[in-house]
């Protein structure tokens, strides 16, 4: 015996590239605009996406929380891809198909045997440079991995998303969750690697 033991815990992990260690996913969001023309939190030479997903994971290797992985400068490794519009997203139905069900503040809805490898483009080639959460506390722990190359979804899939309400359903006043992005802010001196020529 070598104590370790394999779990699930080491199912969605990615490791490689810029990490020097295997990084666990804590959890996966979305980020989007009200219309097309605006969401990324990335650009790409001044293209903005309608939308951006973020994988959060956490180096569980030097870490024993997430919370304390949040504070250091490997702490966290967020994969971020763009979704552009184009065919319906096969992969991402799971997710827009339930969003009626979650359409306001604190509603669940079961989700079972979702495998967001499901969410990736064909090609992984990427950008990384060390960086920052783009929500507060906008802590300085991220090592940012954005894929060049977006996924398509539908028009319909995205107008889903504009459905979600940050209210609760007893409120008075219908608050859209939509344009939920930080714009992109200065390098201040940082260095963008590509994973590709
Ligand atoms: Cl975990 C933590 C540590 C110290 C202080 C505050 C926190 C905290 O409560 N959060 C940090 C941000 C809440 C959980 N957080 C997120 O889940 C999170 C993760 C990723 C991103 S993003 O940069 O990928 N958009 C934003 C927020
Ligand atoms: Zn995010």
């Amino acid at each position: 015996m070598n104590g370790y033991h394999w779990g699930y815990d080491d199912v969605n992990v990615i490791q490689g590239g810029p990490l020097d260690n295997m990084y666990r996913l804590k959890q996966f969001h979305f980020h989007w605009g009200s219309k097309d023309c605006a969401g990324s939190e990335h650009t790409v030479s001044g293209k903005i996406y309608p939308s951006e997903l973020h994988l959060v994971h956490w180096n569980a290797v030097k870490y024993k929380t997430f919370g304390e992985a949040a504070q250091a400068p490997d702490g966290l490794a967020v994969l971020g891809i763009f979704l552009d519009i184009g065919a319906e997203h096969n992969g991402l139905h799971q997710i827009t198909d339930a969003m009626y069900m979650i359409k306001f503040k604190e509603t669940v809805a079961d989700f079972k045997g979702f495998n967001p490898k499901c969410l990736l483009p064909l090609r992984l080639d990427y950008w990384t440079y060390p960086g920052s959460l783009t929500t507060p506390p906008l802590l300085e722990s991220v090592t940012w991995i954005v894929l060049k190359d977006p996924i398509f979804v539908s028009e319909k899939q995205m107008g889903k998303f504009r459905t979600l309400c940050f209210n609760g359903e007893d409120e008075e006043n219908r608050k859209r969750m939509e344009n939920n992005f930080r714009p992109p802010q200065p390098l201040k001196g940082r260095t963008v690697r590509a994973s590709f020529k």
